[in-house]
């Protein structure tokens, strides 16, 4: 009745509604759906390895995060390592630096040092340079003590020389006579004194003597009256020094009018010796020693 060849139809319909789909797998649908696709063979060959690399990414991908957290990991250390070596070599900066001004310290300490040195040399080289000013002021000194000593206690003390007489450095005592006789007379002054006429061995006696005797004429032990050669009153022989003794000196000269030759020497007015007549008067110069007790 209601089964009519549509309805047999219908189950065909049904069927075919359902081959519908399957008509759909027809080849000629089949290739209508796969042209779809790419149709190069490599598009083909690609599609057929994509199943067989599904793994590939994951595992690139782990591995390019382990190579990553590997990379990060060593960068830190070296990072860690770099600030540290930073670190050390600014540590040793500042020690040098420290060390650099304790040694800039030192450096001065000692140039301080060397510079209070070189004072006191100064001051030393002006000591000995003053050395022979000291030993006359020395000897001043030593007189003037003398002298108050002598007032004082109206007594000579050992170490002192006569009233009237000047202390040297070398512990001498010298005369100079402010009234003139002839050289024999003065001769036997000094001795009376236990002294002699001036005897100048050394350049500090010679200096000495002539400072004090300029600019007037003074007697000396010195003459060759006796043997013709020039010796000192002691006995000794004068051995010639030509500086000592004014120019064209001694002459010997006999113009004079008094008989005889020239046989003393005198310091002339200039601090050189002269040889003259004996007989003459002029002022003389004793030279004797320091006492050495009192009396
Ligand atoms: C004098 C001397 C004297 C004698 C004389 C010769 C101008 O000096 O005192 O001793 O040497 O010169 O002309
Ligand atoms: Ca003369």
């Amino acid at each position: 009745m209601m089964k009519e060849p549509g309805s047999v139809q219908g189950s065909v319909v049904m069927t075919t509604e359902y081959h519908d789909d399957f008509q759909n797998t027809d080849t000629s649908d089949n290739r209508a759906f796969w042209t779809k696709e790419p149709e190069s063979g490599l598009g083909q060959a690609h599609q057929s390895g994509r199943g067989r690399w599904m793994w590939a990414g994951p595992v690139l991908s782990a591995f390019f995060l382990l190579a990553l957290i590997i990379f990060v990991s060593v960068s830190k250390k070296t990072v860690a390592n770099l600030s540290s070596a930073v670190q050390t070599v600014i540590t040793t900066l500042q020690q040098s630096k420290a060390s650099e001004a304790e040694l800039q310290k030192e450096i001065g300490r000692q140039k301080f040092t060397m510079e209070m040195t070189e004072r006191k040399l100064d001051s030393v080289s002006e000591s000995v340079k003053e050395f022979d000013q000291l030993e006359s002021l020395r000897s001043a000194v030593a007189g003037l003590k003398c002298s108050l000593d002598r007032v004082l206690h109206n007594d000579t003390v050992s170490g002192c020389c006569p009233l009237g007489w000047v202390l040297t450095g070398s512990s001498s005592c010298y005369f100079f006579s402010s009234d003139g006789l002839p050289w024999n007379q003065a001769r036997d002054y000094c001795s009376n004194y236990k002294a002699q006429l001036a005897v100048l061995k050394t350049e500090q006696d010679w200096d000495f003597v002539t400072g004090s005797t300029k600019p007037l004429f003074f007697w000396i032990g010195l003459s060759d009256e006796r043997t013709g050669e020039w010796e000192w009153v002691d006995g000794t022989p004068y051995i010639m020094d030509r500086s000592q003794w004014k120019p064209g000196q001694p002459d010997n000269w006999k113009g004079h009018g008094l008989g005889g030759t020239e046989d003393c020497a005198m310091i002339h007015a200039n601090g050189q010796l002269n040889d003259d007549h004996c007989s003459r008067s002029y002022r003389y110069v004793c030279q004797g020693h320091t006492l050495t007790h009192t009396h």
